[in-house]
């Protein structure tokens, strides 16, 4: 095994036995939600994996290594230090020879999950193409790499912080297989709606699953976007939410934010804005994205272990 990459004991026994693991980023724990909410949140994701019978494996780099699987204080480490980095492809060569901690980004995670064939992550929402792409070149790294990951990732689409149409166009390029979960659109995040259709559909996990063992018994690289839409009870106010992330746009703009920052920094100006209600929608689509993710990956390792 690489030196470079550290597996958890349970996710180790997990794997070689054939049993579903499910990956979790760290972004989210570090640079996406105020303490102590993300941690909270992220004890609670690790517990509803385990109470749907899987086992959990967040991602994240420390000491020189990409570990599969966080220890409880490298947890609280990343929720709770500063100067944690925000770790994607480009970022992961320096950020292991300098032995920094990290926190990966969805593009970072599916790295160490592709790397563990991990087949399944489940988190909020995903990067894309940014607004002003043509000015600012902003495409997350988080597309390319779902174009090269084995890895069906579990999303509440993406915020419309982002430019969703081209988003769609993105990953149809780079032949990401998109799939509405019980829905034809795609969601936005925060809302269920934004008006964009969506190519197929899948209304159980096993047809996800079934889909998942297609592609890869046919080795065509890359992997899936299942796209989930947070629970009607739950969505937020679509006009307060689309006024708060104009706002951030707004703010990003005349503060210059740009690059890696300007994600995160929209977060956080959002859940500003909002008083706790997106932190709020947040924390619950990012619980039934796991409790989904969960679903599919048991479903997947079934199919497998019959095959
Ligand atoms: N979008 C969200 N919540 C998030 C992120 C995106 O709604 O937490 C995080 C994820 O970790 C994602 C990253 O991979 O931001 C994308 O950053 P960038 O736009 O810099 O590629
Ligand atoms: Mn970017």
């Amino acid at each position: 095994m690489n030196t470079h990459l550290h597996l958890h004991p349970d996710v180790r026994t997990a794997l070689q036995n054939g049993e579903p693991v499910v990956a979790l980023e760290s972004t989210i724990v570090a640079h996406g939600m105020p303490y102590p909410a993300n941690l909270e949140t992220a004890r609670q994701l690790e517990f509803l994996v385990r109470e749907g019978g899987a086992t959990p494996a967040t991602i994240a780099v420390a000491n020189g290594q990409m570990h599969i699987g966080c220890s409880a204080d490298m947890l609280e480490s990343l929720a709770s230090e500063e100067g944690v980095w925000k770790v994607s492809r480009r970022d992961l060569p320096m950020a292991l020879a300098q032995k920094v901690l990290g926190a990966t980004t969805v593009s970072g995670t599916l790295i160490g999950a592709d790397l563990a064939g991990i087949s399944v992550f489940a988190t909020g929402g995903i990067g894309g193409v940014h607004r002003g792409v043509s000015e600012t070149w902003d495409i997350s790294a988080d597309i390319p790499e779902m174009a090269r990951a084995r890895v069906a990732v579990v999303s509440a689409g993406a915020k419309s912080i982002l430019d969703l149409p081209k988003t769609l166009e993105a990953l149809e390029t780079s032949g990401v297989s998109v799939l509405g979960y019980q829905t034809d659109e795609f969601p936005a995040f925060f809302v269920r709606e934004s008006g964009l259709t969506l190519p197929h559909r899948c209304d159980n996990a096993s047809q996800v699953a079934r889909a998942m063992q297609a592609k890869w018994d046919l080795e065509l690289a890359g992997g899936f976007l299942v796209a989930n839409p947070i629970p009607e009870e739950h969505a937020a106010d679509p006009s307060l939410v689309q006024t708060a992330i104009e706002a951030g746009l707004e703010a990003a703009r005349s503060a210059g934010i740009k690059g890696k920052q300007l994600t995160p920094y929209l977060l956080q100006f959002i859940n500003e804005v909002t008083e706790g209600a997106s932190l709020k929608a947040n924390r619950k689509l990012l619980e039934h994205n796991v409790a989904l993710g969960t679903a599919i990956a048991v479903e997947y390792a079934r199919l497998k272990k019959a095959s």
